[in-house]
């Protein structure tokens, strides 16, 4: 999948949001650069912003879960999983991603996906929004659960 095409998102009226930033703790420099790229987005937004971190990507959604129930308007949920020798990058993966799905529907609240799925750690950081970076997974994750938030409260 290309980063090439991604939209200009509209983030106008997010002072009013609460945000909770979800964030795993695996690969920790590529995952720390995507929460940095988030709290960019949030920051300059005007967002109200709160950050939890969980052991792995498997934990995001349960926590994604509970903050959006606890009354926040949009969760931003930030992973780092890279392929390694067994099945367990796809169950992994799977879980994450259908899991936020799932919250998403669920609570009929904003889910930004920003969980990476590499096949290794340079191509994490290429997405990370590190100096180096061509792109920045955590900001746009950020926008879109901004923008997506703002349309459903005016729904
Ligand atoms: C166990 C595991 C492995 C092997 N790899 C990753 C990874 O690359 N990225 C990630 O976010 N989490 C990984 N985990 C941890 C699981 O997500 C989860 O935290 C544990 O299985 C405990 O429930």
């Amino acid at each position: 999948m290309s980063g090439h095409g991604a939209p200009t998102v509209n983030a106008s009226g997010a002072e009013t949001l609460n945000v909770t930033v979800v964030a795993g703790m695996w690969h920790t420099e590529i995952a720390e650069a995507l929460v940095a790229g988030a709290l960019r987005v949030l920051d300059t937004a005007g967002a109200h912003t709160t950050v939890v971190r969980v052991p792995g990507s498997f934990e995001l959604p349960v926590v994604a879960q509970a903050a959006l129930q606890a009354g926040a308007d949009a969760v931003v949920a930030l992973g780092v999983i890279i392929r390694g020798g067994t099945p367990h990058f796809e169950y992994i993966s799977s879980a994450a991603t259908q899991g936020l799905t799932d919250v998403a529907l669920t609570t009929g609240k904003a889910v930004g996906f920003g969980v990476l799925t590499l096949d290794d750690e340079a191509q994490g950081i290429d997405r990370a929004g590190l100096p180096s970076s061509r792109e920045d997974k955590g900001a746009e994750a950020a926008q879109a659960a901004l923008h997506t938030a703002l349309v459903l409260k005016g729904l």
